[in-house]
């Protein structure tokens, strides 16, 4: 209510002011002014410079409040080793553009107050400076250049591939839930196709690929700390984002068109409550896509473990194999002409999840 009000006000501060300008104009043309004729009044020109350091005043105070409040938000605690390499590249970013942006604005607004239309005063005629211009291209050119090649080496160093030991967990957005899949005690996901999807088989697998036997879907997600974790991520309808901000992690899930992440969680679940103070924290794994009318419903929970913790979670786990023969039965009582599908068109799939 409070923020509708001080919009209203600030809105009918506009309407005042452009008022106030009107009448002034009209004024000056019934007075008969001969300044009219070249196109400018003095009350237009006092009063636009002075809107324009209102401008800045106004657009000043906004910049610092929408700071000063997404603060909290845009530092969450960290938990990744690669996380401390992204912030650092966004917060350098951020005070060389912050910096520039803050002087450029403020030279902009004060000299449009300033060098206002006198008619006393005449503009002085500078035409050209090749230093001048020399030294405002070569500056921001090497500073972006030192930008780019800073965000380019740390985007290389985190997306190269994961490490061979990676803890491995396929990732699949759909309208409107994530759903997770481990690759079970072989440590090998079984092939999935999308013909095969349907209510009780909901990732398309193929139970005659004898890796997926011991593949398990659990409610949340576990990972340990500490070790290297790889996301094989896909999409079953449309365009979904998997977006872990206390890893710093986000990435697109495309439909036909599997993607990955793997970082390294550096904070148990328990180690960031005790740092947040909040004994109900939980990590979250939200979509950060625009994906439909259920795109707020897209949380799923992410524990991590300490690495014996890990383990024995591990396995208390039970394959959906297990938990679902009638699934996995509906493939050994078919047709040999599934099997013989499945062989030549599962190629291409492996080909794929390997990615
Ligand atoms: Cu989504």
């Amino acid at each position: 209510m409070i923020t509708i009000a001080i919009g209203l006000s600030i809105i009918l501060l506009f309407v005042i002011l452009f008022l106030l300008f009107r009448i002034g104009t009209l004024a000056s043309i019934f007075r008969g002014s001969s300044q009219r004729a070249v196109g400018t009044t003095k009350t237009s020109n006092r009063v636009n410079s002075t809107l324009f350091l209102l401008f800045l005043v106004i657009g000043g105070a906004a910049f610092i409040w929408s700071f000063a409040d997404a603060w909290d938000d845009m530092n969450l605690p960290l938990a990744s080793v690669h996380g401390a390499w992204t912030d650092n590249l966004f917060w350098t970013t951020m005070i060389v553009i912050g910096i520039v942006f803050v002087i450029t604005q403020i030279l902009l607004f004060v000299y449009s107050y300033k060098y206002q239309h006198k008619d006393d005063k005449r503009a002085y005629y500078y035409p050209h400076n090749n230093k001048l211009e020399i030294v405002w291209t070569m500056i921001p050119a090497v500073v972006m250049a030192l930008l780019v090649f800073g965000g380019w080496k740390t985007w290389t160093k985190i997306t190269s591939a994961a490490p061979e030991d990676a803890v491995v967990i396929e990732v699949m957005g759909k309208q409107f839930n994530w759903m997770v899949r481990y690759p079970g005690a072989d440590g090998k996901l079984g092939v999935a196709k999308h013909t095969l999807i349907d209510a009780t088989n909901e990732f398309g697998i193929d139970f005659t690929d004898q890796n997926a036997m011991d593949d398990f879907m659990p409610m949340e997600i576990h990972v340990p700390k500490g070790q290297p974790v790889l996301f094989k991520i896909r999409s079953r309808d449309v365009i979904h984002s998997v977006f872990l901000p206390h890893f710093r992690v986000k990435m697109d899930a495309v439909p036909g068109m599997p993607t990955k992440f793997w970082f390294v969680p550096s904070k148990t679940t328990d180690e960031m409550r005790s740092e947040t103070g909040n004994p109900d924290f939980k990590y979250e794994l939200a979509c950060t896509e625009i994906c439909g009318r259920g795109h707020f419903a897209m949380r799923y929970i992410l524990v991590v473990d300490e690495p014996e913790d890990y383990e024995a979670w591990l396995a208390k786990q039970t394959p959906f194999a297990e938990q679902n023969p009638e699934v996995v039965a509906k493939f050994s009582s078919s047709s040999q002409q599934v099997v013989a599908e499945n062989k030549t068109e599962g190629k291409a799939e492996e080909v794929k999840s390997e990615l």
